[in-house]
């Protein structure tokens, strides 16, 4: 067994202090927690004093031995450590469609050779596990854990069209499988961004107040997000071929800000080619009155929305609330772009920034705040708008299998070899680049960090937008959309 000490923390320690606080010492241990700390240290060298072992608090292969001849372990149940790199610092594990990876290890094998453990789902939304890292995963796994205690991998991920809808709705456990006895288990939320027209009443309310939240009636974090979008930064973002990416990037940044409020909110999209009379309702997005602004339901996070030291937003609609806005192509009709010749499949599918995209945009009236791109990031929903396109992208990037940044027809060159749309280039303004020919200022710093995945970096580069699911690139980007597979 290893030595454990002050400082150590883990399975092994916690089996440690259970096991102390059932010597009747006169120093109790605290709380079974698994974290070595000055009760533990104290009660293990009166343990020590006890037995006639050297008292350095430390507890090594003597202690180990003194402590099993007193009957440690003599419950048969094997200790695993077990380490998922999609572990949040709440303790839940936020997944999407793409595996990520849980290092096991054998602490103690209570004789066990082989030491099999079972992977299982915890809860109703299930997850699927594999030796390798594939989308295939299968229902259970059985793994033999190494008895030298180096590491085994084992890839987890959500199953494909079965979303959360809540925190810790999802999750792992693992079984000894001699004795069926759980050695761990870990609660998970499978994280989507859905149809917003299809959300439960609660995704719905979590995802409003949590925009609220960053919005604070103006005085909140938002401010940078609205302040990013705007004309000084029209040539960063839009126009060329760097319009996905930067776009698929400001999603990103503004989703991990609403998941520091609220880590059970993903962005929902406004499927624009489709009737969303749940969208436009007073309960979500709300409806214009008879001059244009925007009315919501009493009591709704939205209520005091503020931007630009303006209360309320404008959006006078162009079509009915419950009807398919007109003009704007279909979803079939946007992933069948066709390039012109000698142009990369890509470029043909970013026409797409013109319609659907921009129609989207002007199928409001005029006056609406998301008609402009000055004014566009006013208006909530805006976010949900571009989710839509990015989804759109992603759809895309699925059906033509082109998902590396590597790939010639993944990409495109930039029409004017103009800086920010070029695959090596880093983006305005995470880059927090304020010199020609990029705008003078870069609000909200760097791109927002995520507890769960090292990707795509505080400055990321074009290329680093394009394998969201990590498929060449290792690691996911953490977001995954309801209808669109990773395989
Ligand atoms: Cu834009």
């Amino acid at each position: 067994m290893e030595t454990i000490r002050r400082g150590s923390r883990g399975p092994l320690v916690a089996r440690w202090q259970e096991f102390l606080g059932n010597q009747n010492l006169q120093n109790h241990p605290g709380a079974a927690d698994g974290i070595f700390g000055a009760k533990t240290a104290a009660a293990t060298r009166e343990f020590q004093q006890r037995h006639g072992l050297v008292a350095d608090g430390v507890v090594g292969p003597m202690t180990w031995a003194q402590a099993q001849a007193l009957g440690f372990g003599g419950g048969g149940v094997m200790i695993i450590e077990a380490n998922f790199e999609a572990t949040a610092p709440n303790g839940t594990a936020y997944l999407s469609w793409a595996p990520r990876k849980l290092t096991l290890r054998l602490i103690d094998a209570q004789g066990r050779n082989p030491a099999t453990v079972r992977l299982s789902s915890l809860r109703a939304i299930p997850l699927q596990f594999a030796v390798a890292r594939t989308a295939d995963g299968q229902p259970t796994l059985d793994i033999d854990l190494p008895q030298d205690s180096s590491p085994a991998e084992v890839w987890i991920s959500g199953v494909f069209g079965e979303a959360s809808t809540e925190d810790g709705d999802s999750g792992y456990r693992i079984n000894d499988l001699a004795s069926g006895v759980e050695l761990a288990s870990q609660p998970a939320m499978v994280r989507i961004r859905k149809n917003a027209n299809r959300l439960a009443d609660g995704e719905r309310d979590r995802f409003l107040q949590a925009m609220a939240d960053l919005n604070a009636s103006g005085t909140g974090r938002f401010r940078d997000f609205r302040d990013m979008h705007v004309d000084a930064a029209r040539i960063e973002a839009h126009f060329d071929v760097g319009f996905l990416p930067w776009h698929r990037s400001y999603l990103l940044d503004l989703e991990r800000e609403l998941q520091e409020i609220d880590p059970s909110v993903a962005l929902p999209y406004w499927r624009f080619d489709e009737p969303a009379p749940q969208v436009f309702s007073t309960d979500f997005m709300g409806l214009p009155n008879s001059v244009g602004r925007v009315i919501f339901e009493p009591g709704h996070p939205f209520e005091s929305w503020v931007t630009d030291g303006q209360l309320g937003l404008v959006r006078p609609m162009g079509f009915p609330p419950d009807a398919r806005p007109p003009v704007i192509i279909s979803e079939a009709d946007t992933l069948a772009l066709e390039p012109e010749a000698g142009e990369t499949k890509y470029r043909g599918f970013a026409e797409m920034e013109g319609n659907p995209h921009g129609i989207a945009h002007t199928r409001f009236s005029l006056g609406s705040f998301i008609r402009a791109i000055g004014t566009a990031a006013r208006d909530p929903l805006f976010f949900m708008l571009h989710a839509n396109v990015d989804r759109l992208w992603a759809k895309w990037q699925w059906l033509e299998r082109l998902r590396n940044p590597d790939d010639a027809q993944a990409f495109g060159t930039s029409d004017d070899n103009r800086v920010g749309h070029r695959l090596d280039d880093t983006m305005w303004p995470w880059n927090q680049i304020v010199t020609p020919p990029r705008p003078i200022s870069a609000p909200g710093g760097t791109l927002a960090p995520s507890p769960l995945t090292p990707r795509p970096g505080l400055s990321p580069m074009v290329r680093d937008m394009i394998d969201y699911q990590g498929i060449t690139a290792g690691d996911p980007l953490g977001f995954d959309y309801d209808d669109v597979p990773i395989e």
